[in-house]
């Protein structure tokens, strides 16, 4: 059924809920010597290009490559439209690997046609921190579907991954590939209810009016926690110290050291926004949220072209009930004219999601480890990753 993944180092599907399988790694590393040195052969028509992410011109190469051809919901009436500061920032973390920017070209044209990614980050699964690479943007462009193109990329960029010793990936994906390790939902919580219905994105529902749909999902101007603020780069220190405490209770998290809450923490305009709650009396900070901007375009429709989506990133309660903190961070991104905030029911999400008057999405996303078993799938709340 799967004849590229059944050959890969991945939990297939006639072992799940075999218990005599050890966790972890599935094959041992190579020696580097025998990694293979030279990239897969393409099709003859196409050649493999590495994609400097700090040229504008490649960057917006891709921006235009993704924009066109990356996912879009199973009704095809909306398509991720990442914008070019977002791909800058998600594939330029500390101690990134140009030679993981991976496209493929048309030789005659040299157009860009194909891409995926790799970025370095420790993962932690129980109690062992592993070096992993977070695989996404993994894009052929729709006239090149169904040419058997994705698994040579995926396997180019695990031979580049190799060539840097690191044996283990983590990615997700809304299709089902052997073997999820835990499959999520996605929530949505209105802020712009009259667009998204217009859009087609929500319906009215039943015995709802406009109005008073509008009036449901109304929120106050400004957040209501006393000491709520932006973070700062003198808050990275603090969010570190409490962002570790948290993850450490789930199976599988990120391993953030400060310079890696610095580049995926930090507010970066219209790409990544962080608010933290600074105790008025002790100036501890106390709590912690945050969300990434993603659009979607919107396609076909005579009125709007772009949707304006947050996404829940790391949301972290230590004194503020995560309920009251999340409710925060609505208003912010209410104020900042989001039409949607976004939240998968991982982490603590669930104890927040339907108080708050989010509703359950169709999509499901699907979480994978490369390399690495679980011995059983986790439930999402027992997951501590969100990818971009
Ligand atoms: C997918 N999303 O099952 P089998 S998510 C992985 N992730 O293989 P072809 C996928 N594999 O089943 P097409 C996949 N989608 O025969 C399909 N596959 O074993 C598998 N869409 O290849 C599929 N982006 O080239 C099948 O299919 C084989 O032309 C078929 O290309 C697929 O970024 C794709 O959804 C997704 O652009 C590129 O449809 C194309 O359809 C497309 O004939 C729209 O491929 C955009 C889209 C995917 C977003 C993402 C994460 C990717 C993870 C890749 C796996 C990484 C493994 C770890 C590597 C490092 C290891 C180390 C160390
Ligand atoms: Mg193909």
């Amino acid at each position: 059924r799967h004849k590229f993944w059944e050959t890969q180092p991945v939990g297939q599907f006639k072992d799940v809920g075999d218990t005599s399988l050890p966790e972890g790694p599935i094959e041992p590393p190579t020696p580097l010597s025998e990694v293979k040195q030279e990239p897969y052969n393409l099709p003859s028509p196409y050649e493999w290009t590495t994609c400097d992410m700090d040229s504008e011109d490649t960057c917006t190469e891709v921006y235009n490559l993704l924009k066109s051809n990356y996912v879009e919901d199973d009704e095809n009436m909306f398509r991720f439209n990442y914008s070019k500061e977002f791909l800058s920032w998600a594939l330029r973390p500390p101690g990134y690997y140009k030679s993981w920017h991976i496209g493929v070209r048309a030789k005659a044209s040299k157009k860009l046609v194909a891409f995926i990614t790799g970025v370095p980050a420790r993962i932690r699964v129980r109690d062992e921190v592993v070096m992993m690479a977070e695989i996404n943007f993994l894009c052929v462009h729709k006239k090149l579907r169904s040419k058997r193109l994705a698994p040579v990329m995926i396997k180019e960029v695990t031979r580049r991954v190799h060539l840097e010793n690191i044996w283990q990936a983590a990615y997700t994906a809304g299709v089902i590939l052997p073997t999820p390790i835990t499959t999520c939902q996605y929530w949505h919580r209105s802020l712009n209810p009259k667009k998204l219905i217009d859009v087609g994105f929500s319906r009215l529902g039943p015995r709802m009016t406009m109005s008073r749909t509008i009036k449901l999902y109304k929120l106050p101007d400004s957040p209501a926690t006393p000491g709520f603020r932006k973070m700062e780069l003198r808050d990275v220190p603090a969010v570190t110290r409490l962002l570790r405490n948290y993850l450490s209770q789930f199976v599988v998290s990120p391993d953030f050291e400060e310079n890696d809450v610095e580049h995926w923490l930090l507010p970066t305009e219209g790409v990544v926004d962080s608010y933290l709650v600074e105790s008025p009396e002790t100036h501890d900070v106390t709590d912690f949220c945050s969300f990434y901007t993603l659009p979607s375009s919107i396609l076909g429709n005579q009125n709007y072209s772009i949707l304006k989506a947050a996404y829940s990133y790391y949301n972290v309660s230590t004194k503020t009930p995560l309920l009251q903190l999340m409710n925060d961070a609505l208003i912010v991104a209410k104020q900042k004219d989001f039409d949607v905030f976004n939240a998968l029911d991982v982490m603590h999400n669930e104890s927040f999601l339907k108080e708050l008057k989010f509703g359950p999405g169709d999509g499901q996303l699907h979480y994978y480890l490369y390399n690495y078993r679980i011995r059983n799938a986790l439930r999402p709340s027992e997951l501590g990753l969100v990818l971009l």
